[in-house]
């Protein structure tokens, strides 16, 4: 610790004994200032574990501002250099990384911190003294970095040089998420999204500290993933998309390129190939994998349950472990979704027998195996995770209950609430409304702990949002969707439960629409916040 840190850990230092480790709870920032002159708190989504105003005192950014990381292991130094370079960006100054001295307006970054921060855990001070970010890995300085994107002023997210003043008030922030799994999913086979789309949507999920992206790859409108053993999935399965125009797919260096991107913010990619049902592009494709060999049309319509891999077939598995083999290379993390939704078209028997044949093609790959729901009513492999769509319905809390009964975990994606593809009501333009008009506060107004009946708190991995693109033929469609609703979701599974309540996270969210308005994100006004 430097004297300066010394000096400012001193000033706080009754508000950090009242913090104590990562996972411990401060009063309210309003109860915190209430006796004396009201302090403006930073408004952060997701809410930290703790955030401590500390009073008349200031950290302001300024020309000779240098980001200091000591570290000189590769990640903490690409992590040093994003900071940097957007904080040359945006305020214009030339914001050096060096690796010792901090000042007074210096950023400092540490990978010093305990092992008990965890991987993405993170303390941040802000005061007279300069600024600190704390953190066990390159990862916990990247999410405390997105901390310190939010407590300087909007403009910081400006493509080109901006006025500044670059101030952060005083504060003592501790740091650490509620859940390992924090996901956004998009469709990108009912409409085909380009690898800068996708990027773009990456860019604004990790402002709000998401940490997977599920790709659905495959489905009955478009095969999206190329796998070079079955080539027509894609030169023919991707050909169209919903509507009829032309759909496309990623290329294996353009699914590298996604993938690389999103591992630079510390986001792994979920590839999901839906089976066995949602499967029409890979039937259109290859007429030996249907039951009577023939082909169906390529499908452009919406409807969902109308087709199914010929489980009973041989040449369906080979089909499966190729496909899992090429996209297990192709995507690094430790899952691989199998899907298995919606299963309308397969006889009921012939499903439980298909999921434990696939699910054991994807682990021979190396993989776990996450799928939707469904797949808990089938023995699964050690690690799998079942995703909940259900909407309090008590056949999808039986299914989750099932998952956690046999040692899986849930991640939440309750279609009432954290789809971003239902209608926020009857008068906005895009998608559907099949679960019910999702308003922000539906969306954001419920408990991943707690959703569930009786599933056991340790079964829940995390949450996620997923949105479905049928009626979405572009990203700006996507982002109206998406936004304001996502950083809610990413709130969920980020901060702790006594951290959250809609009439505080409402103000918070109000705060964010200045930063979308910067990066022309086509956010919906949603009437029940005041935007500023
Ligand atoms: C159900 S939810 C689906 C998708 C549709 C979505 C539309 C789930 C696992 N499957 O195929 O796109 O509804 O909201």
């Amino acid at each position: 610790m430097t004297l300066r840190h010394r000096f400012v850990t001193g000033i706080v230092l009754l508000a950090v004994a009242a913090l104590g480790s990562p996972s411990a709870v401060a009063a309210p920032i309003s109860e915190q200032v209430a006796a004396g002159r009201p302090v403006a708190a930073a408004a952060l989504i997701p809410q930290p574990v703790s955030q401590v105003v500390v009073k008349n005192q200031t950290f302001t950014l300024t020309s000779g501002s240098r980001v200091v990381l000591a570290d000189t292991a590769a990640e903490p130094v690409r992590v040093a250099g994003m900071v940097a370079e957007q904080l040359r960006r945006a305020t214009g100054f030339a914001v050096p990384l060096v690796t010792s001295g901090a000042g007074a307006a210096d950023v400092e970054l540490s990978t010093a911190g305990a092992a008990s921060l965890g991987a993405e855990g993170y303390q941040l001070s802000a005061g007279n003294g300069g600024l600190k970010i704390t953190a066990h890995t390159a990862e916990g300085l990247y999410r405390g970095w997105t901390t310190l994107r939010q407590l300087l002023p909007a403009t910081i997210e400006a493509a080109t040089a901006q006025p500044g003043p670059w101030t952060v008030a005083g504060t003592t922030i501790s740091d650490a998420p509620r859940y390992g799994y924090r996901g956004a999913m998009l469709d990108v086979s009912r409409h085909f999204f380009s690898v800068a789309e996708v990027k773009r949507y990456l860019d604004l999920a990790t402002m709000y500290k998401l940490n997977r992206l599920h790709l659905h790859l495959a489905d009955d409108q478009g095969w999206r993933v190329q796998v070079d053993s079955w080539p027509r999935l894609t030169t023919y399965g991707g050909s169209t998309e919903v509507g009829g125009t032309p759909g496309g797919y990623y290329t294996k260096a353009d699914l590298a390129e996604i993938v690389a991107y999103a591992a630079d913010r510390f986001i792994t990619v979920v590839p999901e190939i839906d089976t066995p049902g949602h499967t029409n592009a890979a039937l259109a494709s290859y007429a030996e994998l249907n039951c009577d060999g023939v082909a169906p049309p390529l499908y452009t319509g919406t409807d969902v349950g109308f087709s199914s891999l010929c489980t009973t077939k041989d040449i369906t598995y080979t089909f499966l472990d190729d496909v899992f083999g090429e996209v297990a290379a192709q995507a690094p993390g430790p899952l691989i979704h199998l899907g298995g939704d919606e299963a309308h078209s397969t006889p009921h028997e012939e499903y439980l027998a298909f999921v434990p044949k696939a699910a054991a093609l994807v682990t021979k790959h190396g993989k776990a195996v996450m799928g939707w729901q469904e797949i808990a009513e089938t023995p699964l492999p050690a690690g799998s995770i079942a995703q909940y769509w259900g909407t309090d319905d008590t056949r999808s809390q039986d299914l989750a209950r099932m998952a956690a009964a046999q040692g899986a975990t849930v991640v939440m994606s309750p279609a009432n609430r954290a789809y971003l593809d239902m209608k926020y009501n009857s008068s906005t333009p895009y998608c559907l409304s099949w679960a019910g008009y999702v308003d922000v506060r539906k969306s954001y107004s419920w408990d991943p702990a707690t959703l569930v009946p009786n599933l056991p708190a340790s079964a829940v991995a995390g949450v996620e949002a997923p949105l479905w693109t049928e009626t979405l033929d572009d990203i700006s469609k996507a982002e109206f969707m998406a936004y304001p609703r996502v950083p809610g979701i990413a709130e969920l599974g980020w901060s702790p439960a006594s951290a959250l309540g809609w009439t505080a996270y409402k103000n918070r969210l109000a705060a964010q629409g200045s930063r979308w308005d910067i990066l022309n994100v086509n956010f919906y006004r949603a009437p029940e916040i005041n935007w500023r």
